[in-house]
């Protein structure tokens, strides 16, 4: 990666009409949010891919309830880094800005509220930590007060049908919300530029935002720390970390 590859990939996404941005975990990996595959990816012996899941919080809820509430309690001691706080100045200081993320752990919005951007218009695909919805009734509601894991009996009820809640977010095996994910792909098809960050790309339908972008005819710029299935399509594959390399792209 050279100091000219940033040059002509910061000018295409100068230059561009519309950009949409995507990110996964690797986003906020330098705030200290564990990634899936990284080595923080395990919370003890479970991998995520076997807590993140309708089976699991049907066969032991109290566990799942209690990854849930450490996870949150971690990113609540993370803020948002360089590479969040330039995207949210960017999509703050211009029109044709679409972020789209895979990550529940919020700080998108919250970086977007710091630049006094607008941080609903960030099109969160897998839902969010901070929110809960009821099995039953399917009332939503936010949700970021400490969770009491300790037995079946404390674990967070409706207030409107007192059935057990569960996190507000989109389980493997479960599909999106049609609304959001429409709303992702459509700006896909109509970008100029799709600058791709942290992700690995193996997630569906997720990973398809950036492959409908390339297919559209968009300019792929990829950061990432590693080499990804994306890599090879992308036109600038930025090798190294997002906190560096994206604030050189878009500040
Ligand atoms: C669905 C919320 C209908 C929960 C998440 C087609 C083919 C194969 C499989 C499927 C398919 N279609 C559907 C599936 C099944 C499944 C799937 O994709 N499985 C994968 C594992 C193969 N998809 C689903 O189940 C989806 N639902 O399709 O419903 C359906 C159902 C069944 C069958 C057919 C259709 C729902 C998926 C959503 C699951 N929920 N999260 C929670 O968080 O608890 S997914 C979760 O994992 C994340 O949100 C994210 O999407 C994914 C992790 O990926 P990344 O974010 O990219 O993180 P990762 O750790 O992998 O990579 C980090 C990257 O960052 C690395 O590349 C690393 O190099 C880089 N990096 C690290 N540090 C840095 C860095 N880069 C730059 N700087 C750094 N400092
Ligand atoms: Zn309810």
């Amino acid at each position: 990666m050279s100091d000219d590859d940033i040059a002509r990939a910061r000018e295409r996404l100068r230059s561009a009409a519309r950009v949409v941005v995507f990110t996964g975990a690797g986003v906020s990996a330098e705030s200290g949010v564990p990634t899936f595959r990284g080595a923080g990816g395990l919370w003890r012996e479970f991998r995520a891919e076997d807590l993140a899941t309708p089976e699991a919080f049907a066969r032991d809820p109290r566990l799942v309830w209690e990854w849930y509430g450490w996870r949150r309690e971690l990113v609540a001691r993370c803020a948002p880094n360089a590479a969040h706080d330039a995207i949210a100045r960017f999509a703050a200081s211009r029109p044709g800005v679409t972020l789209v993320t895979q990550n529940v752990d919020g700080l998108h919005q919250r970086a977007a509220r710091a630049a006094g951007g607008n941080d609903a218009a960030v099109l969160a695909l897998h839902g969010t930590l901070f929110g809960a919805r009821c099995t039953r009734c399917g009332q939503r509601a936010p949700h970021d007060t400490p969770v009491d894991a300790t037995s079946p009996d404390t674990l967070p009820r409706c207030e409107a049908c007192g059935a057990l809640l569960r996190p507000d977010v989109v389980w493997f095996g479960e599909t999106l919300d049609p609304r959001v994910l429409d709303a992702a792909f459509d700006a896909a098809r109509s970008a100029d530029v799709c600058l791709v960050v942290g992700t690995s790309a193996l997630v569906q339908p997720a990973a398809s935002v950036a492959t409908l972008a390339a297919r559209a005819g968009a300019t792929l710029v990829e950061v990432n720390a590693e080499e990804t299935p994306l890599s090879g399509v992308a036109a600038f594959a930025l090798r190294g970390r997002a906190g560096e390399i994206v604030p050189r792209l878009l500040d």
